[in-house]
């Protein structure tokens, strides 16, 4: 049986899986998620409407970029490297970037599409919904349909008040992966791993493609442009294996101290709110969302919507720390603290959580 992605071009989590099965050479075929594919497969399948969702090889229905990708990887059967490196440091890295790329720089992709670019979007996710349609027809649907998705980019926190500083933390993201990639590959070096496709999520589908961010990022930031076009369209090139030393590339540390500074501080909170929460709800699942939260970015303090999903996240990077022998485990504890991250070191872990639907439950 073929493997099969349900998704679509302007899906941020599409092109996340998208570009590893390319990637990991793995043949598959990609159905477009029109209102009778969410309708037949989708919603009958997972229960819910939300894509990526992929049909592998066994039949088998899968869905969550994350829990898709490490499904299909100790299936591979071809003669790249894996995804995950095997050191122990930079794969610490590539799962802090894989969540970094997955629940943290989702602000300003939501932010250039809905700020700049809405009607555009809108047209697109009617296309999307109804391919068969007149445009005019799919602008329509697509207002319809695109109301929850519009508003995602203030509920995470891209008011109008924090604008400036979600445009300038993303503008300083671009320039540090400019210098990086005007170096190397990839986000680790030779090959592409994990780290590298929790970025080309939002990097690709929306700040590479949307018209207005698309337009700043081939400007500013042509070598981050080069890498999403070579990592989405082209990703044979990213096979060359790492070499076993596990250091950290220079140019990426503004990236990761930038990670450190923006998002873990937010996160400590989430938890904080998640393990209240699970105390005064034993054993239920959690909402999407628990309210909202305070969180600064570049000086300015905004408020954003508490996901405990993103804790599902953070506990694969903790998982890994705390799986370290005693040696790696001290060089990582440096390795953090040089960055600014020692909030993963003690972090404030809610009790175990699963990953369910689009939020989580107790383990
Ligand atoms: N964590 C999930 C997120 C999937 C997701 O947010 N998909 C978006 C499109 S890119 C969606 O369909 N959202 C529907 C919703 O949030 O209700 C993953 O990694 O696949």
């Amino acid at each position: 049986m073929t493997t099969t992605l349900y998704g679509a071009e302007v899906s941020y989590f599409t092109g996340k899986v998208r570009a590893y099965l390319r990637w990991a050479a793995i043949p598959f075929e990609e159905v477009l998620s029109t209102a009778d594919v969410y309708r037949q497969v989708i919603v009958p399948a997972v229960g819910a409407p939300v894509i990526p969702v992929l049909r592998d090889g066994n039949g088998r229905i899968l869905q969550d970029s994350t829990v898709i990708i490490e499904t299909l990887e100790p299936a591979r059967t071809d003669d790249g490297p894996t995804l995950h490196p095997a050191t122990p440091l930079r794969k610490l890295v590539a799962l802090m970037l894989e969540a970094y790329g997955d629940e943290w720089l989702v602000i300003p992709a939501m932010h250039y599409r809905w700020f700049y670019d809405r009607d555009w979007a809108m047209a697109e996710f009617g296309a999307m919904n109804a391919p068969d349609e007149s445009a005019e027809n799919q602008l329509a649907i697509g207002q319809k349909l695109a109301v929850p998705f519009s508003k995602a980019a203030t509920l995470l926190g891209a008011t109008e008040d924090m604008v400036p500083a979600v445009e300038t933390a993303y503008e300083n993201l671009l320039a540090e992966l400019d210098a990086h990639f005007a170096e190397h590959p990839a986000l680790l070096g030779s090959q592409a791993t994990i780290a590298d496709f929790g970025l080309i999520g939002p990097l690709y589908a929306h700040l590479y493609r949307d018209p207005t961010a698309g337009k700043l990022m081939r400007e500013r930031a042509p070598n981050v442009a080069r890498w999403v076009e070579q990592l989405h369209f082209e990703p044979g090139g990213l096979r060359a294996p790492l070499d076993d030393n596990d250091r950290i590339p220079e140019t990426l540390l503004p990236v990761l101290k930038r990670l450190a500074r923006e998002m873990l501080p937010a996160m400590v909170d989430v938890a904080h709110h998640v393990r209240a929460w699970m105390a005064e709800h034993p054993g239920e699942t959690l909402p999407r969302a628990l309210g909202s939260h305070a969180f600064t970015l570049e000086g300015r303090e905004g408020s954003r919507i508490i996901r405990p999903y993103s804790l599902w996240m953070i506990q694969r990077v903790r998982d890994h720390l705390n799986g370290l022998d005693a040696d790696s485990r001290r060089r990582a504890d440096t390795f953090l603290r040089d960055i600014g991250a020692e909030a993963l070191i003690d972090f404030p872990d809610p009790p175990r959580l699963a990953q369910h639907k689009l939020t989580v439950r107790p383990a």
